[in-house]
Order: structure tokens, then sequence, then C-alpha cells
């Protein structure tokens, strides 16, 4: 029973609900070692949504020894590119197949509106294997003619090759999302991989997993192991014969990765967390600007990495533009995911919902102004209504900690010169937003900006060409486009000597 049964759920999703949640390890859906399994919660109503087999230290080692098999003698190292390339795009099709069952898994798991997984989360997810498909038959070396010596003497080339057995770990903010931009490019690169999802939101990496079976990919390229951080995740980060870990989350677990990557210098790319500057300039459009500041933060809830979490508004604009995404915050229609005329959904998780609700109370502690929401909604779930401070300085937590929350602090602004100094003012460098008319002046600032990703006269706009990641403590490498591949490739050099 959840919240949520007062929703048809599909045939499908029923089905996939009461069978038992297992590990996907070389082929197969096992039990964990230790036979233990975990609750998985409705967020809209904190009711339990499955039981799932938890994974840890022995079931890594079995994933990985299953992918290593995959990757050095099975089907898969023999596969050629374009034969891989075909499996990866059956996966998507399958994927689009079951476009709603996923969404209302997503849903239910995330607490994210199912219509926003519909039109986002899904088709996002299926482009990026489709994109990622296209990439397999084009990973190419180069020829390289030598600086020192003759032409006649020697022939130079590269080859760039699957790095190998590949970990990965990621959050719950995007549950499936997540898993394709780091399946896609490890597939695509020919790697095989250990693919750990978020305790909080196992349920779509196991219903990818089945689809990644239907498709017919060998067994052993694709591991699924669904447990915690600190026993499954921290195996994986520090396994010994794990050739490379992707991590998407905290910037605090980045940096224990990173020390557990040590034991045999495993490379490493992390997407971590943000704190990113959202600057509206008084000579912008408002009736997209306010619109879009509003999304840029309150999309999914806050719980975006790179949510526009600090609002500098140039101070001619300000009152307009704090009035205007107050009405916005004011109309946004708090409900289970599964509601169709829900707009935003609880945080994912009872911890979550204490963690954002801790930086309200800090930011009232420290003497800023709600000017909106602050408040939890509803009885049951964990839900907080859309929060807007003002009257916020810069040495406060609020401005300076990402909260992951639909919480976002209000500054005015004067001297358009000085902005870049205050918007770089953090540890992160995630992303940032430019809202303006005067295009020369949103180069020059972007331009300015240490991020990784500037939005111009927009927010939250992704597409699995374009690369993303961050500068400082915001990560290492980047997903999607074609950047993301060098996270998951070697460069061989081949030098022959022809004389
Ligand atoms: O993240 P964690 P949490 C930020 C955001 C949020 C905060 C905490 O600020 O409020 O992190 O969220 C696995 N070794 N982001 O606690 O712990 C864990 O099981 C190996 C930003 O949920 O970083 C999960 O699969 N793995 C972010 C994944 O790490 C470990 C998305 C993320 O969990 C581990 C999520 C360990 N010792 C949170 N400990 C983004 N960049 O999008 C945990 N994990």
């Amino acid at each position: 029973k959840s919240e949520s049964s007062s929703y048809t759920l599909l045939p499908k999703v029923q089905k996939f609900l009461k069978t038992p949640k297992k590990l996907f390890i070389g082929g197969r859906w096992v039990d964990a070692v230790s036979g233990k399994t975990f609750p998985t919660y409705d967020p809209a109503s904190g009711e339990v949504l499955a039981y799932v087999a938890e994974a840890d230290k022995e079931d890594v080692d079995k994933a990985v020894k299953a992918a290593r098999e995959a990757f050095e003698n099975g089907p898969w190292a023999k596969m050629s590119p374009a034969e891989r390339a075909k499996l990866i795009w059956k996966l998507a099709d399958l994927i689009e197949e079951n476009l709603e069952e996923l969404a209302q898994i997503e849903s239910l798991d995330n607490g994210k509106p199912m219509a926003v997984a519909k039109v986002a989360d899904l088709p996002l997810s299926i482009d990026l294997f489709r994109y990622m498909a296209g990439w397999a038959t084009k990973i190419e070396g180069n020829t390289i003619p030598f600086s020192l010596a003759s032409p006649e003497k020697f022939v130079a080339y590269t080859r760039r090759e699957p790095i190998g057995v590949v970990g990965q770990i990621i959050p719950w903010n995007f549950p499936l999302l997540m898993a394709a931009w780091k399946l896609g490019p490890a597939l695509a690169t020919g790697c095989t991989v250990i693919l750990k999802p978020a305790e909080q939101t196992p349920l779509s990496a196991l219903w990818i997993g089945e689809l990644i079976q239907q498709a017919g990919f060998p067994d052993g390229v694709v591991n699924i192991l669904p447990g915690f951080g600190e026993t499954a995740g921290a195996a994986i980060a520090a396994h010994g014969d794990i050739d490379k870990v992707a991590f998407t989350g905290s910037t605090e677990v980045g940096k224990i990765i990173v020390k557990a990557a040590t034991s045999n210098l495993k490379k490493v790319s992390l997407e971590l967390g943000g704190k990113s500057p959202n600057i509206v300039f008084s000579d912008a459009d408002l009736s997209v600007a306010i619109p879009g500041a509003a999304s840029a933060i309150f999309f999914n809830h806050g719980q975006c990495c790179c949510a526009g979490s600090r609002l500098y508004v140039e101070k001619k604009a300000f009152d307009k533009v704090l009035e205007g995404i107050t009405e916005e915050a004011k109309k946004i229609r708090l409900g289970p995911g599964l509601d169709p005329s829900t707009e935003m959904g609880p945080l994912v998780s009872q911890e979550q919902y204490d963690r954002v609700f801790s930086y309200i109370r800090s930011g009232l502690d420290e003497g800023a102004t709600v000017v909106t929401g602050g408040k939890r909604f509803g009885e049951r779930g964990y839900f907080i209504s859309p929060t807007i401070f003002s009257g916020v300085n810069s040495s406060m937590k609020i401005v300076n900690e990402e909260i992951f929350g639909p919480v976002v602090c209000a500054i005015p602004f004067e001297d358009t010169e000085e902005i870049a100094p205050v918007a770089n003012q953090t540890i992160y460098g995630l992303a940032a937003g430019i809202w303006t008319k005067d295009i020369s002046k949103a180069h020059r600032l972007a331009a300015k900006l240490k991020a990784g990703t500037v939005w111009i006269n927009c927010y939250n706009v992704f597409d699995a060409s374009l690369p993303f990641g961050g500068y400082k403590q915001s990560g290492w490498g980047r997903e999607m486009g074609h950047a993301v591949l060098d996270n998951y490739l070697e460069t061989k050099s081949v030098c022959i000597q022809i004389d």
C-alpha cells in the first residue's frame, strides 16, 4: 500500500513491483550473498514500495569477475563496433517501448511528477543511448608525424582502447537518466560495467537490467548492484580489479571515492555538487527570465546539481523579479508524482527532507528573510513548499552550501563588472545562467564565469551532444558529448621503425 496506490499503476508496473528484486550479475538475477534486502520507499507517503536485494563486497567481487571475463574473453570483446552500436540502439528502442512504465516507476521511487519524467528523464535517456550508439563506430586514433625523426624512419599511430572494467556509482535525483549518462559511453567504447544505483531509487536501474537482457547484451557486460554507499559503493571504489570509477553525487563522497581509488590508481571521473549563480540583468526580457529563474531552481524540486540556487538580480529589476518569482513559486502545484496535475513532488527521502529543512532553519537563524515557502506541505511524505530567501549575505550557509532542495537565495547586485567575481565566489563550478538582451555582455560574462556550463536566456537545457561537468570542486571530466568518451578510453601509441 502506498499513497500512490490511489492512482492506477500500469499492469507491467504492478507485476514488476510484486516480483522479487534481485541483483543482476553475469546475465543472471541472483540474491545477495548475504541474503539481505532493503526497502525502497514512496516519498509521497513514506511507505515501502519494494524490498531489493542488498549488494555488498562479496557481490561486487562476483560482478567484477563477470565483468572482467566479459571484457577479456566474452563475445563482447570480439564484437564489431557496429554490432555494439546496434545493441545500444536496441536498448534505446526498448526503453522507448517501456516509456510509460519507466516514467511511472521513476515517479513512484523518486517522487518526481510522472508527467515530467515522460518529457524529460525518459526522452533524454533514450536520446543519450542513441547518440552514444552513433559514437561506437567513430572511435579513431591518429597517425602521428614524428617531430625529430625523418618521416622515412618511423610510422606511428594511436589506438583508442576501452579502459576495461568500469564501476559506476549514481545518485537518486535522475535515477534513469544518470544510469543512461553512465552506461551509454561505457558501452559505446566497449567497456564492461558494474552499476550501483542509489539506495533511495534502485527500481528503474533494475528495469533497465531486464531490458539489457532483452536487447541481447552478452552476459556480464552490464551488472547492476543496488546497495548502500558505505558498503557496495565503497567496495567498487576500492576494488583492485576495476579499472575506472565514474561517480555522480556529493562532493564529500567524491573525495572519499578519490582516496579509495588510490588502492590501484584506477581512473576517476566525478560529477559533483554545485551552487550555481543565475544572473538576471535589468535589460533581460523579464517575462522569460522570471519563469526561467523559477524553473532554474524549482525544476526537480531543486534536486539538481546545476540548480540555479543563487539568484543575482540587477538592483533596478530586483523588486520586480523577486515579486515575479514569488508568484511563480506560489503557483506551483505540489502533490504525489502520479497525480497528472502535480508540478512538484516530494523530496526523495526523509534524510533529504531533514537536510533541506536544516538549511531553512539555518537561514532563519542567520537572519535571512523567507519571502515565500519555508514550510512543510501536507501531512504525509517529504514535501517542502518552494522557498525563496532574501536579505541574505555572502557569509551565510544558505548562500554557500549546496542545499539540493527547492530553496533559492535572491541577491541584488549593482555593478555589472563586479558580478563575475561574486558569482565565482564558491567552491563549486558546475553551471551558471545569464539573462540579458545584450548578447555581447552575455558572451563577455560567459567567458569570465568559472562553470562547466553557462546558459544564456535559458536554464537546465541538456543535450546528449553537449558536454556537462564541473570546474573546481564540482568534478573531474565531462559527461555527454564526445568529451565523455575520453573518460572510458585509453590511448595507446604504436611506433614502427620502417627504415
Ligand atoms: O549523496 P551521496 P546523498 C549532493 C546534494 C545532497 C547531498 C547528499 O547536496 O544533498 O549530496 O546526498 C553513493 N563510497 N548530491 O547522501 O552520499 C550512494 O550510495 C562509494 C549531489 O544521497 O553522495 C549513492 O549511490 N559510494 C548530486 C551516491 O554515492 C558512496 C546528486 C550518491 O550519494 C559512498 C546526489 C561511499 N563512501 C547528491 N557514500 C549531484 N551531483 O547530482 C555514498 N555513496
